[in-house]
């Protein structure tokens, strides 16, 4: 309670469920996402049912002045953040490596990588100084694994891991947490952006498997916030009790 929290890619799926699940502990919250109106509306249930500060701004993490305008506008009050979510991050298409369309790949690389790049640059300046907070990392299990026709996005997610972990070190001394949330299938958006609105293909990936949903990704990264200081909560898998593997 009373902490302040950044997510990036809060206007849907599951940066809006920490958004929720963070109100609901009273943390005050700065979101940021390219749909306004979508942040808008969250910003308007969230404030009046939970009395908390909520700072929407308008965020595209692949366009390096787009970030430096939604760090700028940050009230003073809000500046002193506890927790960052590198939230924002999208799949495009399946497609074997021999077939990848590279501007697909190349969009993949911009949000899901250099994104988390360019949002860490931005803030974790005041983490250094402030020698306290948490930043969490939504990576994926495609991060841990391959698997068929997930090249490029598992290579992305490869890179956050990597990225989360020599962070990690980097700061084991400041003393900053630094946690990789690796998730299974969780029902969202992210199917439609992946299959660029074709609800048949999206509905597809969801078959034989009782998908998480945005809460239960929500309510681990408010555990893994929760923890007394000393515990580092470092790399955490949730999936669907029945999903065997990635797809
Ligand atoms: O997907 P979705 P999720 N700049 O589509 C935002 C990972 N994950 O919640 O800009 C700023 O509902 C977009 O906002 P907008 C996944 O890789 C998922 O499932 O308004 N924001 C929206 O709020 C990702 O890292 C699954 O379009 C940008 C949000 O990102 C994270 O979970 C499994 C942006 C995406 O919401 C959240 O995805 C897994 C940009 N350039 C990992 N581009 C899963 N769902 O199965 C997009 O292992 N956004």
């Amino acid at each position: 309670s009373g902490r302040i929290t950044v997510i990036t890619g809060a206007s849907s799926g599951i940066g809006e469920g920490i958004a929720k699940v963070f109100a609901e502990n009273k943390s005050h919250l700065i979101l940021g996402a390219r749909r306004v109106d979508r942040l808008e509306a969250l910003k308007k249930d969230l404030s009046t049912a939970h009395g908390i500060k909520v700072f929407i701004h308008e965020l595209d993490v692949t366009d390096r002045s787009s970030v430096d305008r939604f760090v700028a506008a940050i009230p003073e009050d809000l500046k002193n953040v506890d927790v960052l979510v590198n939230n924002a991050g999208l799949a495009l298409g399946v497609k074997h490596a021999f077939e990848n369309d590279l501007d697909q790949v190349s969009q993949m690389i911009d949000v899901n990588v250099k994104g988390v790049f360019t949002i860490l640059k931005a803030f974790l300046p005041g983490f250094m100084e402030r020698k306290k907070g948490d930043i969490i990392n939504i990576s994926s299990v495609a991060g841990l694994e391959g698997y068929p026709g997930g090249s490029g996005y598992c290579a992305t997610k490869h890179a956050v891991q990597g990225l989360t972990e020599a962070l990690r070190k980097e700061v084991v001394a400041t003393p900053l947490r630094i946690c990789s949330i690796c998730p299974g299938l969780v029902e969202t958006e992210f199917s439609q952006v992946r299959f660029g609105g074709d609800q048949e293909k999206a509905k597809n990936v969801y078959k034989g498997i009782e998908a998480l949903t945005a809460a239960d990704v929500a309510d681990t990264v408010a555990y893994v916030v929760s923890r007394p200081a000393h515990v580092q909560i470092s790399d955490l898998v949730i999936m669907p009790t029945n999903q065997a593997a990635p797809t």
